[in-house]
């Protein structure tokens, strides 16, 4: 669920009638209104300017709002005719009162709003739709400034941390069994982050809130045993770390100061910690560095392979707009995916924008259709479902990892496809190829599986 629009929906004045369409669901169909927002990340921003643009035809005013806006506001402006960029908090109430006396400008600023300003967020607006997971932010924030990444920008340089106690009470009003804690890295290497992450772990646990939960962390949530140990009570079933790259070459590349000061030789006993609590860990991988060849790249694939990471998001490297990498690539003349606002489609980090210094564009994604064939292919999958299932000793976390590797295995097959309709190789579904031994018997292991644990499981988290 787009939380965002939840809180923009949370801050907008009781006479004002809020309706939220999400396009991941139905397809847009004009709908009249006063005023219409958008939010939108950069790979959806073409078709947010194509829906503002029915919109201003007929003379309804628009407002963007969101990271796309944020990054990008210039460009946001001659589409839409108001943009708020940052925190909704900060200008959406003076937004309204302008636009209810007529006045409305075209650019606002919300800044970034002070912790006790973060506001609660509206959640009768999700009933339309069939959301899985509950979404909550605990803080917002990150001091690293990676490259790749567009959070220090977009929310600051501090860690602004809402109080736990508010963090709680808003999960207690949360109705859905799954949940994902959107943020950035939910136990940060600030002083007191281990403390603040026990007592939220522990309150979940007093409080009786009952979930099975997902968050966003960096190597050094295996620091403290007992954040793990109540990260798993509280439900924890699989981390999204930001690995990124095994080579230190790569993680320079990246500006990745946080694993470079660890080192690459730590990650094994990171996730031996995190394991040893039953947590599943989901490795963010970036494949297209500056300084990574054809055989880095393979390389990459084999350290997902053999690692004891359980499920892989192996995407590659995108040049977001308002990154540290998106100036110095622009200036090397390396994007070649330039024609702008269209082409902010293909930015969803599965499509080579770039050339890098030692491969094309054309190469560079090539050779990640052939890896992601090798990662995500069905023997893969579940010879890391089974290593998962002895590292954990947990079926639910299994569950997860096992789910995400099958997702983003859809999600890189999607790209595949489009170049290779006849179907593909390696035992992937659309291939109409005779199954391996291993498929064979492991199809019965799985259904198993399925019979004694995970049946259950699903008809719990969606029923
Ligand atoms: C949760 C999350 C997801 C969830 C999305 C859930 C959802 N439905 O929103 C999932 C896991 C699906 C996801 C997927 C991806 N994500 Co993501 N994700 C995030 C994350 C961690 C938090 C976003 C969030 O919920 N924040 C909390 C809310 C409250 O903040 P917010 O949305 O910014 O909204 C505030 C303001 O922006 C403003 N606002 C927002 N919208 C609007 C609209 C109006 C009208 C107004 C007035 C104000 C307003 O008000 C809000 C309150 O202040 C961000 C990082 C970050 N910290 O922003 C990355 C981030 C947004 N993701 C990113 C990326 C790259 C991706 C993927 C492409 C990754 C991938 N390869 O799979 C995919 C793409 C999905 C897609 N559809 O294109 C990038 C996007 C960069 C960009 N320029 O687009 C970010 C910034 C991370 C990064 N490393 O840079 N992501
Ligand atoms: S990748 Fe993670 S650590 Fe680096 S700037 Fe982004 S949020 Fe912070």
């Amino acid at each position: 669920m787009p939380i965002g629009l939840g809180i923009v929906a949370q801050i907008t004045p009781p006479d004002w009638d809020v309706e939220l369409i999400d396009e991941s669901f139905e397809e847009f169909k004009f709908q009249d209104a006063d005023l219409v927002g958008i939010t939108a990340f950069t790979a959806n921003a073409f078709r947010a300017y194509e829906i503002a643009a029915v919109y201003r035809e007929k003379g309804i005013p628009t407002v963007m709002g969101g990271i796309h806006a944020t990054m990008n506001t210039a460009e946001a402006m001659q589409h839409f005719d108001a943009v708020l960029t940052h925190d909704a908090e900060g200008a959406w109430p003076q937004l309204l009162k302008d636009f209810e006396s007529g006045c409305m400008k075209r650019l606002y600023n919300g800044g970034y709003v002070k912790i006790e300003e973060i506001s609660k967020v509206r959640r009768d607006i999700y009933n339309k739709y069939p959301y899985a997971y509950d979404l909550v932010q605990t803080s917002r924030g990150c001091p690293n400034g990676c490259e790749f990444c567009s959070v220090t920008h977009m929310c600051g340089q501090l860690y602004r941390e809402r109080n736990i106690d508010d963090v709680l009470d808003e999960l207690e009003e949360t109705s859905r069994k799954l949940l994902f804690f959107v943020d950035d890295n939910l136990v940060n290497n600030k002083k007191g982050a281990a403390e603040r992450a026990i007592r939220l772990f522990k309150g979940m646990v007093d409080r009786g809130i009952k979930k099975h939960w997902l968050s966003q962390v960096a190597v050094n949530f295996a620091d403290n045993e007992e954040v793990l140990y109540w990260a798993n009570k509280a439900g924890c079933k699989l981390v999204l770390m930001g690995i990124e790259a095994e080579k230190t070459a790569a993680l320079k590349d990246l500006r990745k100061n946080l694993n470079l000061k660890r080192g690459a030789d730590n990650y094994e006993w990171v996730f031996k910690r995190v394991h040893k609590h039953k947590i599943a860990i989901l490795g963010t991988m970036i494949f297209g560095m500056e300084s990574d060849s054809r055989d880095d790249l393979f390389a990459r694939r084999d350290f997902i392979l053999n690692s004891s990471i359980d499920c892989c998001q192996g995407t590659i490297i995108t040049p977001l707009p308002g990154t540290v990498l998106f100036d110095k690539l622009m200036q090397n003349n390396s994007i070649v995916s330039n024609d702008y606002p269209r082409d902010w489609q293909h930015y969803h980090c599965m499509k080579a924008v770039i050339n890098t210094p030692k491969l094309t564009n054309e190469d560079l994604e090539s050779n990640m259709h052939d890896i992601w064939l090798s990662i995500y292919n069905k023997e893969a999958i579940r010879r890391k479902l089974f290593r998962t299932i002895w590292n954990t000793r947990s079926f639910e976390s299994a569950y997860w990892s096992y789910s995400a590797n099958f997702n983003y295995g859809r999600m890189a097959l999607e790209e595949i496809i489009e170049k290779d309709p006849a179907g593909v190789n390696n035992n992937m579904e659309w291939k109409k190829r005779k199954r391996s031994l291993y498929l064979k018997v492991t199809d019965k292991i799985l259904l198993l599986i399925y019979l004694f644990k995970w049946g259950r499981l699903t008809r719990k988290y969606y029923n």
